[in-house]
């Protein structure tokens, strides 16, 4: 109890350095400068519990932090000097953001007394010590205290912020002087302060959603990142069971359920599953778990491609009421925690079903069917023996090489489509996304902070060649950690999905490959690259190559990297397409134009 504890006298920095350690955080991750000495210098007196960890750009500190967190479900601090380092992380926070997932950042902030005086890399043309503006749009909420004795109540504050409720990224923006001086202060009591446990729904809407359920002939449930975030994954299965319901996913809520479960009908919307998305569209009841219905996860809102809602009924369930019939009219609303409201649901179904019964139906049959069709379908990638190898074939050799319960990680681009659409997940945690942001640059430093998470899983980082050239320094963040991350590169030459995209909606190409003067494709060498790094590194060129040197380099027991030539041909270079998606594309296209046109009149959201 916070009266029986006995004030101490700390600085800032030490209040915040003691405050994570009893939050039992054990990294600290950035790039120090004179805006965070003090806070490195206080690191240095604690190193038996808290580990200070170097990266390359702060970015990298983020996206590390970020990966830690979708794995471990614990955040990390990530910190950064004034200025330059700070503005550094601002894709990291949004990324995070996006996807409702928690980091904690500092950073170093002009001191108290000379704000405005244009202190080194301090913005304050429009308002002294302005940095933190910037983020305003990236995290759910930010402090700039102005005194140490202030910094207790601000942690506290922050802690509960950035893990309640809707989870999210919040910004400490400490001043050099708040950082240094010291108080007596008390250090809050986690218990005292934390809002735990799980916020339920309202009862009678529990009463009308298993009525509606229990009536259901097509019932589906769409499981978010809301899922995974809520540990949720075993009352999403035993639900679908319950219910004989099959469970489709969203990016984010690609683990929810094992993938080789019967009833797991694959990921819904534009390069995901042709199964999920024609199941969602012929629902009569859609029971969404923590999703939030993007376009990319619900085929532009097209009625009838990924969802028809209506006719479907939805049963939607939120922590954040913000998501509530934001997308799609709702017809119950379960504002609550994942976990609590589907067992709630499951109470509330009473028993019945469950055992193999859901195994006896039609519609189970039918769900099996259209799973066979897609199965059918990837193979034709997948299976394929061309050189350079497709995506699909790549990956399906990667995961070949892993253990069930390996760690993917991916960020923007073909590989992050062709992972979500063919890499058979079995467990939450184990596919770790730059999703709603779909970062590039994410899939690196965010495999090296899942594998801090969980070292004693393979992590495999997949990466297309665009998104590694923007973070690979992080192989010295690698190199230097002994972080037994494989990086595979997937190396097309040029932003291939980008590509497809201007090919499809504008019928010709620009500024996606990478190309020499003289009109050849450029690649730099990966795997010299990654020996330059200190990394154990391969080229492959031949799809029955790859799994043997995914085995090598997992085997080496350090970080390592797999560079693999893939096709650059447009028609087998991603994944399938399997939804829609609106893109307004000029008059001078009138062909593309017009068919979007037509698409976009059947949307649900105008
Ligand atoms: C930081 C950032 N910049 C730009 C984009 C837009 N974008 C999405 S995918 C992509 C290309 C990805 O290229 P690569 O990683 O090589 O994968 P490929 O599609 O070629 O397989 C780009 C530029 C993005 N998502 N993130
Ligand atoms: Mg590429």
């Amino acid at each position: 109890m916070s009266g029986t504890v006995a004030a101490r006298r700390l600085s800032g920095v030490q209040i915040l350095v003691e405050y994570l350690i009893r939050q039992g955080v054990p990294y600290a991750v950035g790039i120090p400068g004179h805006g965070s000495w003090s806070l490195t210098d206080a690191l240095l007196d604690r190193t038996d519990a808290i580990r200070t960890l170097q990266v390359m750009h702060e970015q990298s500190a983020v996206h590390l932090a970020d990966g830690y967190y979708r794995v471990a479900g614990r955040p990390l601090l990530a910190f950064t000097s004034i200025g330059p380092g700070a503005t550094n992380t601002v894709i990291g926070m949004a990324t995070a953001y996006v996807d409702s997932t928690a980091v904690l950042l500092m950073t170093g902030s002009a001191h108290t007394y000379m704000r405005g005086h244009g202190v080194l890399q301090e913005l304050e043309r429009r308002h002294v010590a302005d940095n933190p503006r910037i983020f305003e749009p990236v995290v759910k909420e930010w402090w700039q205290p102005s005194r140490v004795d202030e910094l207790p109540f601000v942690l506290h504050r922050a802690w509960n912020q950035m893990l309640s409720g809707r989870p999210g990224p919040v910004l400490l923006d400490l001043p050099m002087d708040v950082q240094a001086e010291s108080a007596e202060v008390v250090l809050p009591e986690p218990d005292e302060r934390e809002a735990r446990g799980r916020a339920r729904p309202a009862a009678d809407d529990v009463e009308r959603a298993a009525r509606l359920l229990r009536a259901a002939r097509r019932p589906v449930i769409v499981a978010g990142g809301g899922a995974i975030g809520a540990a949720a994954s075993g009352e999403v299965t035993t639900l679908a069971e319950r219910l004989g319901a099959p469970v489709v996913t969203t990016w984010m809520g690609k683990g929810a359920i094992d993938e080789t479960h019967e009833l797991a009908a694959q990921t819904i919307g534009d390069t995901a599953s042709t199964c999920g998305n024609e199941l969602a569209a012929s629902a009569d009841v859609v029971l969404s778990v923590g999703c939030r219905f993007t376009d990319w996860s619900a085929s532009s809102y097209r009625k009838g491609v990924t969802f028809a809602i209506p006719p479907s009924r939805l049963i939607q369930i939120d922590i954040d009421p913000r998501e509530i019939g934001k997308n799609y009219p709702v017809e119950v609303p379960l504002v609550a925690d994942a976990k609590a409201a589907l067992a709630d649901l499951l109470a509330a179904l009473g028993p019945g079903g469950g055992g193999d019964e859901y195994r006896e139906t039609a519609y189970y049959r039918e769900i099996q069917e259209r799973k066979a069709a897609w199965r059918e379908q990837m193979e034709v990638k997948s299976a394929s023996d061309r050189v350079p190898m497709t995506q699909a074939r790549a990956i399906r050799e990667v995961q070949r090489a892993t253990d069930p319960e390996a760690i993917v990680v991916t960020g923007a681009g073909l590989p992050q489509g062709i992972v979500k659409q063919r890499w058979v997940t079995r467990a939450p945690r184990t596919h770790i996304t730059s999703g709603g942001f779909s970062s590039m640059g994410f899939t690196l430093p965010a495999a090296i902070g899942a594998r801090l998470a969980a070292p004693e899983r393979q992590v495999v980082a997949i990466a297309g060649d665009g998104d590694f050239l923007q973070t690979m320094q992080e192989l010295a963040a690698a190199a230097m950690l002994d972080t037994p991350v494989c990086v595979v590169v997937l190396d097309n030459s040029g932003w291939m999905s980008i590509k497809g995209g201007q090919q499809t909606f504008f019928g010709r190409t620009a500024a996606t490959d990478f190309l020499k003067r003289d009109g050849s494709s450029y690649s730099p060498d990966y795997a010299a690259i990654g020996q330059g790094f200190g990394l154990h590194a391969e080229q492959v060129n031949d799809p029955a190559d790859v799994c043997p040197a995914v085995a090598r380099a997992l085997a080496t027991g350090g970080p390592s990297l797999v560079a693999i030539k893939v096709s650059r041909d447009l028609a087998d270079a991603g994944p399938d397409k399997t939804g829609w998606w609106d893109v307004p594309i000029s008059e001078q296209h009138p062909e593309q134009r017009d068919a979007q046109l037509a698409g976009r009149a059947e949307e649900q959201h105008l």
